[in-house]
């Protein structure tokens, strides 16, 4: 049988640990349908800066689509089927961005994913996300897909324990990461971001992370 990673040339996925991937530009082509369907979610469901549990206004805007969106205030991080702000559900996932994160999880050897949140990252010059692992789902046998678009960042990544020394990758548009099996949990971050001007999103950068949730 084909493994499903034969459906990439191999020079455009560079395995990053254990059961993670880098799929070098997987979304080029899809990214203008991704961008629409972003503007689609984020008229309905504003990106703004949600506050740790500490206080503090994280520098990452956000927004979410799909059944469940994450979300974080003073009572800590969780998932939530409502936009706290408006109070109505989150927006629906565009078909766009399903299929993208789908395709993904399978060439990187997840068949089957079934993502039922996206959270949208919008990174302006110096947002940056510290170290931290996800884990406020309860299935962490899915993988978690990852989509930037836009500016370049440089992303972190360690090993399980928060001390392990970071490796630092530059993620560029339409690169794809997807982390899953003994990678699920490592630590992860992103750098400031750096000023820049880019065709399709101006002066920003987006990710996207698909969750299964549950
Ligand atoms: C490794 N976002 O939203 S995507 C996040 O670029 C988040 O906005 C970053 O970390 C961003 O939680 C990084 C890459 C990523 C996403 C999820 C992971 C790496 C991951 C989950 C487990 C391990
Ligand atoms: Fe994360």
């Amino acid at each position: 049988m084909p493994d499903l990673l034969d459906d990439l040339p191999v020079d455009d996925r560079e395995p990053l640990a254990e059961g993670a991937w880098l799929l070098r530009g997987f979304a080029r082509e899809q990214a203008p349908a991704l961008l629409a369907g972003i503007d689609e979610a984020v008229s309905a469901a504003p990106f703004r800066h949600l506050l740790t549990p500490g206080g503090r206004s994280m520098s990452v805007a956000m927004s979410n689509c799909g059944a469940r969106g994450w979300v974080s205030d003073r009572r800590g991080y969780r998932y939530e089927a409502c936009d706290p702000v408006s109070g109505v559900p989150w927006p629906p996932m565009p078909t766009a961005l399903r299929a993208v994160a789908r395709e993904a999880a399978q060439a990187a050897g997840y068949p089957g994913f079934e993502p039922d949140a996206c959270l949208i990252n919008q990174y302006l010059p110096g947002a940056r996300m510290a170290l931290h692992q996800d884990r406020d789902e309860t299935d962490f046998a899915a993988p978690i897909v990852s989509v930037s678009l836009g500016l370049p960042a440089i992303f972190l990544f360690g090993g399980l324990a928060r001390a392990d020394k970071p490796q630092r990758r530059r993620l560029v548009h339409a690169d794809v990461v997807v982390w899953g099996g003994a990678s699920r949990l490592v630590f992860h971050g992103v750098a400031p971001l750096a000023r820049g001007e880019h065709p399709l999103t101006g002066p920003q950068r987006l990710n996207l992370t698909f969750r299964k949730t549950r």
